[in-house]
């Protein structure tokens, strides 16, 4: 079977046509399987959605059409490529029981890791703005895209449920990852300490580097992507994905365990933008929690991926079987170093 068999559907309720010598494999998410269609000088993205991992596509639909209804784009110096409706207004298209969606292609350089300081201050500054300009818009209306996303809590549950059910052996590097990781008990009383003090805000939720689109120069931002987890959160989610993933010297990937340290002058960088835009808009408790964003976001994709790893990799894309015991432990070297200077 041709492993496009679903093109002539998609090209139906589209009203377009793609031949599949025109798409070809694209970027680097864990999630989604995306393709770029390129046609002469035009192109778009295309995306065979993942349903298992989001299971509620209706309330992604729900979140991005309240976001277009409601956000101040007069603000955002930027474009949120939001899927191109099919032919019958929907952003979504069900095709033999996969979900599809196209939507604009952006020009410019995604990256995994960024060079400098500059441009984690543009970084910041941009997650910072999509906070910003829909700050006005009640958090409740959004509707949990992922239920329990960032509650660290309930993730630290998940890998407690893994532990107990996994059919790996926990010796060597797996044991200590296991005993660093349940050492970090304390960052979940701190995360349900700042649940009591701090607003819900729509937050982008998946703030990692290579959710922007960056002018080939470098020069600004062309666009935030990744519009899939916009939902209610609190302000730090969004710094501390971002520190996770500007403020480190390796990228998330890296094995070379020694050189994963914290980058200072980046993180100073972030917090430059982050505040430079948020100030006057975030509490000063959102000000002061944005350290915590840094160790929270880097424990609770520990506790992911191991989870994951512990579980038989269901969840992540992998492309060798020990990655995601990997991930964990990049994830620990930046956590160790976080914690040092931090705590
Ligand atoms: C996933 O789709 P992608 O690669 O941007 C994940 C994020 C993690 C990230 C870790 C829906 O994001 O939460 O931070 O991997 N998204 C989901 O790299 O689980
Ligand atoms: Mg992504």
């Amino acid at each position: 079977m041709s492993p496009f068999s679903w093109l002539p559907a998609l090209n139906t309720q589209y009203g377009l046509e793609i031949h599949p010598s025109l798409i070809r494999p694209f970027g680097d998410g864990h999630i989604h399987q995306t393709f770029l269609i390129e046609s002469g000088e035009e192109k778009l993205i295309l995306q065979r959605f993942n349903n298992l991992v989001f299971k509620y596509p209706e309330r992604i639909s729900h979140n991005q059409s309240l976001l277009i209804e409601q956000i101040d784009s007069e603000d955002l110096p930027y474009i949120l490529p939001l899927p191109i409706p099919n032919l019958a207004g929907e952003l979504f298209t069900l095709i033999e029981g996969t979900y599809f969606r196209i939507s604009p292609f952006v020009a410019g350089r995604c990256v995994n890791e960024i060079e400098n300081p500059h441009q984690a201050y543009l970084a910041a500054k941009a997650f910072a703005q999509f906070i910003k300009a829909g700050i006005h818009i009640p958090a409740k209306e959004f509707q949990e895209a992922i239920p329990g996303f960032h509650d660290l809590e309930l993730r630290y549950n998940q890998l407690l449920e893994a532990l107990k059910n996994t059919k790996r052996d926990i010796v060597g590097d797996l044991k200590e990852l296991v005993e660093f990781y349940l050492a970090q008990k304390d960052l979940v009383d701190q995360y349900l300490r700042w649940k009591e003090k701090l607003p819900l805000r729509l937050t982008h939720s998946d703030t990692k580097i290579n959710n922007l689109i960056f002018a080939e120069d470098f020069s600004k931002v062309n666009a935030v992507i990744d519009l899939d987890t916009l939902m209610a959160g609190y302000v730090y989610y969004d710094f501390g994905d971002l520190v996770r993933t500007v403020a480190c010297t390796e990228g998330e990937s890296s094995k070379d365990w020694e050189k994963i340290r914290v980058d200072f002058t980046k993180y100073e960088a972030l917090l430059v933008g982050f505040l430079e835009v948020g100030k006057g808009a975030f509490t000063e408790d959102e000000i002061y929690s944005l350290p915590f964003g840094g160790l929270m976001m880097t424990c609770i994709m520990g506790f992911r991926f191991l989870a994951d790893y512990l579980n038989g990799n269901i969840y992540y894309t992998i492309h060798y079987e020990e990655q995601n015991l990997h991930r964990a432990k990049n994830q620990m070297c930046l956590l160790k170093g976080l914690r040092e200077k931090l705590n």
